[in-house]
C-alpha cells in the first residue's frame, strides 16, 4: 500500500531558525521554480502541493527571543516543527509520501515525529556529514539543526529531564493537551521516539565528542566517510538497507538527506561544509539504492543555502538537490 497510491505530498518548509544564517529559506522555492513538481509527475507520481509550512523569516535568525535551554530559537523551531509534524502525520495516515523541502535540518524533528506517529516502525537513513544527535544538554553550539535526531532518540535525554519541557516542544510532552492536527497522547500512546537500532548514518565526518560517545554507547549503526572509503558505497548501502529491513522486509523507510553530506566541491551552497564528502556519483547512488529498496515512504532534503556561495556554486548545488530528489523518487539511469 505504501508503494501504490503513488501520491507525493510536496511540503516546502523554509526554516532558518535552527542555525545562524539567513538563506536556507530559499531552498524550497528554488527547487519548485526549477521544475520539481513536473519532474516528479514525469516519474509517475501524482503530486499534491502543500502550502508552505513556515513563512519566510523577516529577521535574522540570531535576533529572536532567547530560550532558557541551550537550544537557540527553540520556540520558533519547535512551533515550525509541530506544524510540519501535523502535515506529515496526516499525509502519512492517507498513505501519501511526505517529501519535505528544507529549510535547515531542524525541520526533520517535525517530519520524523509526524511520520513516526503514523508509522512507528519507520526506519531512518540519515545522510549527513553530521550526526545531528545533540540535545540541549550536550550541544556545544545550541543550534537546533544539530539536534533533530537527538531530541527524538530513545536514550539521549538525561535522567529527570524531558524534551517536552523545552520551549516550543511541549507537543512532544507526555501530558500534551492536544490541538487540531496533533491530538493528545491517550490510550497508552507515547510521544513519538526513535529506537537507536532504527537509524543508519551515511557520510559522517564531523561528529561532536558527546555525539560520538552516544553513537558508541547506544550502538547506533553508522557508515562514516572512512567506511565508505574502506568498503565502497555499494557495500555500505547494501549493509544499510539490510540493517533496517532484516526483521521486516516491508518496513517503511524515511530518508533524511542533508546536502552537506556531499563534498563541498559539488555542493558548496550550504551552511556547514566539511571537506571530504560524497562524490557526485556516490551522492546519487545513495538515493538510487534507497529508491530501489521499494520501501521509501517519506523523505527530507535540507540545508540548501544559495547565499553562501557564488552564483555558479548555488546553481550547481540546487541542481544536485533536484537530481538527488528525482533519484530517490525513482529516476534511474536506464
Ligand atoms: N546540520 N554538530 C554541530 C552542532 O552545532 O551541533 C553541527 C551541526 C550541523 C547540523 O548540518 O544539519
Ligand atoms: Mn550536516
Ligand atoms: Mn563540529
Ligand atoms: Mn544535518
Amino acid at each position: 500500500t505504501l508503494r501504490e497510491p503513488r501520491t507525493v505530498s510536496l511540503i516546502p518548509c523554509p526554516m532558518t531558525f535552527g542555525q545562524p544564517f539567513t538563506g536556507t529559506d530559499m531552498g524550497p522555492e528554488l527547487l519548485m521554480q526549477k521544475g520539481l513538481p513536473s519532474m516528479l509527475s514525469n516519474l509517475g507520481w501524482r503530486v499534491d502541493r502543500v502550502p508552505e509550512v513556515l513563512g519566510k523569516s523577516p529577521t535574522s535568525p540570531t535576533s529572536t527571543p532567547a530560550s532558557s535551554f541551550n537550544a537557540k530559537n527553540s520556540s520558533l523551531v519547535g512551533t515550525g516543527a509541530k506544524e510540519l509534524a501535523k502535515i506529515c502525520y496526516s499525509k502519512s495516515e492517507e498513505g501519501r509520501f511526505p517529501l519535505t523541502l528544507g529549510g535547515d535540518h531542524s525541520i526533520s524533528l517535525g517530519s520524523l515525529a509526524g511520520v513516526l506517529r503514523s508509522r512507528p516502525n519507520t526506519g531512518v537513513i540519515w545522510v549527513d556529514a553530521h550526526a545531528d544527535l545533540n540535545t540541549p544538554w550536550i550541544s556545544e553550539s545550541g543550534n537546533m539543526h544539530g539536534m533533530p535526531v537527538g531530541l527524538l532518540m530513545e536514550g539521549m535525554v538525561p535522567e529527570g529531564k524531558s524534551v517536552g519541557e523545552i520551549e516550543g516542544l511541549n507537543w512532544l510532552s507526555e501530558d500534551w493537551k492536544g490541538e487540531d492536527g496533533w491530538p493528545a497522547y491517550t490510550n497508552g500512546e507515547k510521544p513519538p521516539t526513535l529506537q537507536p537500532s532504527s537509524i543508519v548514518y551515511v557520510g559522517l565526518r564531523d561528529v561532536d565528542k558527546e555525539e560520538r560517545e552516544a553513537i558508541k554507547s547506544l550502538n547506533i549503526k553508522y557508515y562514516s566517510m572512512y567506511d565508505i572509503d574502506r568498503l565502497g558505497i555499494g557495500t555500505v548501502m547494501e549493509k544499510s538497507v539490510e540493517h533496517l529491513l532484516k526483521d521486516d522486509p516491508d518496513r517503511p523507510l524515511h530518508l533524511s538527506y542533508d546536502i552537506d553530506a556531499v563534498d563541498p566541491g559539488q555542493a558548496p551552497a550550504t551552511g556547514t561544509t566539511v571537506r571530504g564528502g560524497l562524490t557526485y556519483r556516490e551522492a546519487h547512488f545513495v538515493a538510487e539504492r534507497i529508491a530501489n529498496s521499494g520501501n521509501l515512504a517519506s523523505a527530507d532534503l535540507v540545508e540548501l543555502n544559495p547565499t553562501l556561495s557564488d552564483e555558479t556554486g548555488a546553481e550547481e548545488t540546487v541542481d544536485l538537490g533536484l537530481q538527488i530528489l528525482t533519484s530517490m523518487m525513482g529516476k534511474s539511469i536506464i
